[in-house]
C-alpha cells in the first residue's frame, strides 16, 4: 500500500523514490512484523489463555511433554496478521503473484484454524477429519495450482528446473498442476508434523523464509538471473518483500516459542507456513531447491512414512517414536538441545541449497 502511496510522489519528494526498491520494502518488512508480532503478542496470548485455548497434550508422546497441557495454542493467529499485515503495507499489490502467495497462506490458515477449533473449543481430539481436512487442501492447492498454469506472463509455467543442471527443464505440461498441488500439500503437512517441540518449526520456517529471499531477489531479477544462469520470472522478485515479512513475522513468534513455550501456533499456524513455502517454491520454480532448503521438513515427514510402512508392513518401528524429533527426545536429548541441532542442519542445508545457484 505504501509503495503505492508514496512511490507516485518521489517526483516532488525525492526520498520516496527508495519505495521503488524490493531490498528497501523488503528490510521494512521484516522489521514491521517482527513489531507487529512483538506488540501484539502479550496481549494475543492472554486472550486465548482467557479463552481457555489451551493445547490438550497426548499420553501417548514423550513423558516431558505433559507439563505442557493448557499451553495456549493457535497462535499462528498472530503470525498470520503480522505477516499479511506487514505484506500489505510493504508489497506491490498490483502484483499477481503477491496475491496467489496471500491466498495460498490465508486459506490453509482457515483450514488450520478449523481443526484447532473443533480440537481446542468444541474438545474433539480428533479435529477436522483427516479427509476433510486433506480434501480443502487439495481444493486450495487445486485453484492455486490452475490459476499459475493459467498464466500467460510466466514462460516456464508448466516446466519443472532441476538444481545443477542449467539448461535441463522438464516440461510437465498438464501434469504441472498435480505436482504443483503435491508440492503444496506436501510441504503444509511437512511443516505440520514438524511442529512438535518448542520453536522447532517456526525457527526453520525463518532460515527457509530468509533463504528463499535471496533465492527469489535473484530469479526476479533479469540481470541477476542472467549472470547466476537462473530461471528469470518476471514479477516474481516483489515475493522477496513476502519472504522478509515472513522471517519478521517467524522471528517475533519464536520469541515466545521458544522452550519453554508460552504459546504453540496450532494447525492455523502450521499448516498456513507450510503452504506458504510450498507455494513460493512453485512460484518461483525452486520446487527441488525447497526439498534442500526446507530439508528438515522433508525428513521429518519421511521419519513418520517410513514408521508407519515399516510398521504396517514388519510390524516393528525404525524410530523409537516419529517424528524424528521425538526419537532424539526419546534417546534422551533435552528439548532445547534436539531444537538447536535441527536448526543447525536446517542453516546448513539452507546454505547448500543456496550453493545450487553457483553450482549449477
Ligand atoms: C502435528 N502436533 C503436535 C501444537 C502445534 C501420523 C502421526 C505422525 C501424526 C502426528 C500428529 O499428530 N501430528 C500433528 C503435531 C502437538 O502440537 C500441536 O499441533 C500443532 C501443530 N500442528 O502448534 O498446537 C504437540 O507437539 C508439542 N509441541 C511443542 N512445542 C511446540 O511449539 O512441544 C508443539 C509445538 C503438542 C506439544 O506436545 O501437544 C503433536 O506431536 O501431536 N503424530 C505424532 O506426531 C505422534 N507420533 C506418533 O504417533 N508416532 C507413531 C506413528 C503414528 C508414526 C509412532 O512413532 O509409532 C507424536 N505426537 C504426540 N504424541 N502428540 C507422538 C505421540
Amino acid at each position: 500500500m505504501l509503495y503505492h502511496l508514496l512511490y507516485p510522489l518521489s517526483d516532488t519528494i525525492s526520498y520516496f523514490n527508495v519505495f521503488r526498491y524490493i531490498t528497501f520494502r523488503t528490510a521494512y518488512a521484516t522489521v514491521t512484523a517482527l513489531l507487529i508480532t512483538f506488540l501484539l503478542a502479550p496481549m494475543v496470548i492472554s486472550w486465548l489463555r482467557k479463552l481457555k485455548m489451551g493445547q490438550t497434550v497426548r499420553s501417548d508422546g514423550p513423558q516431558t511433554h505433559l507439563g505442557k497441557a493448557g499451553t495456549p495454542t493457535m497462535g499462528g493467529i498472530l503470525i498470520l496478521f503480522a505477516l499479511c499485515g506487514s505484506v500489505l503495507l510493504w508489497a506491490d499489490l498490483s502484483n499477481r503473484y503477491v496475491w496467489v502467495l496471500l491466498v495460498a497462506t490465508v486459506g490453509y490458515g482457515v483450514i488450520g484454524l478449523v481443526d484447532d477449533y473443533l480440537k481446542v473449543v468444541r474438545k474433539n481430539p480428533q479435529g477436522l477429519k483427516a479427509r476433510y481436512k486433506l480434501g480443502w487442501q487439495v481444493v486450495v492447492g487445486l485453484v492455486i495450482a490452475l490459476v499459475l498454469y493459467y498464466n500467460p506472463a510466466d514462460p516456464y509455467a508448466t516446466k519443472l528446473s532441476i538444481p545443477f543442471f542449467k539448461r535441463w527443464l522438464i516440461e510437465l505440461s498438464w501434469f504441472y498442476i498435480p505436482f504443483a498441488v503435491l508440492v503444496i500439500v506436501g510441504s503444509s503437512n511437512a511443516v505440520n508434523l514438524t511442529d512438535g517441540v518448542d520453536g522447532l518449526a517456526i525457527g526453520l520456517v525463518g532460515i527457509a523464509a530468509a533463504a528463499n529471499a535471496v533465492l527469489v531477489y535473484i530469479g526476479g531479477h533479469a540481470k541477476m538471473a542472467e549472470y547466476l544462469k537462473v530461471l528469470y520470472i518476471p514479477g516474481t522478485g516483489e515475493l522477496t518483500v513476502f519472504c522478509g515479512a515472513l522471517v519478521g513475522a517467524s522471528l517475533g513468534f519464536l520469541w515466545y516459542n521458544a522452550n519453554p513455550a508460552e504459546v504453540f501456533m496450532g494447525d492455523v499456524g502450521s499448516l498456513s507456513l507450510g503452504a506458504a513455502l510450498g507455494t513460493l517454491a512453485v512460484i518461483t520454480k525452486h520446487e527441488m531447491i525447497l526439498v534442500v532448503v526446507g530439508g528438515i521438513f522433508v525428513i521429518e515427514a519421511m521419519s513418520v512414512i517410513l514408521q508407519v510402512g515399516s510398521f504396517k508392513l514388519r510390524g516393528k518401528r525404525i524410530f523409537s517414536m516419529a517424528p524424528i524429533h521425538h526419537h532424539f527426545e526419546l534417546k534422551g536429548w533435552a528439548e532445547p538441545k534436539v531444537i538447536v541441532r535441527f536448526w543447525i542442519v536446517g542453516i546448513i542445508l539452507a546454505l547448500i541449497g543456496l550453493s545450487t545457484l553457483k553450482l549449477r
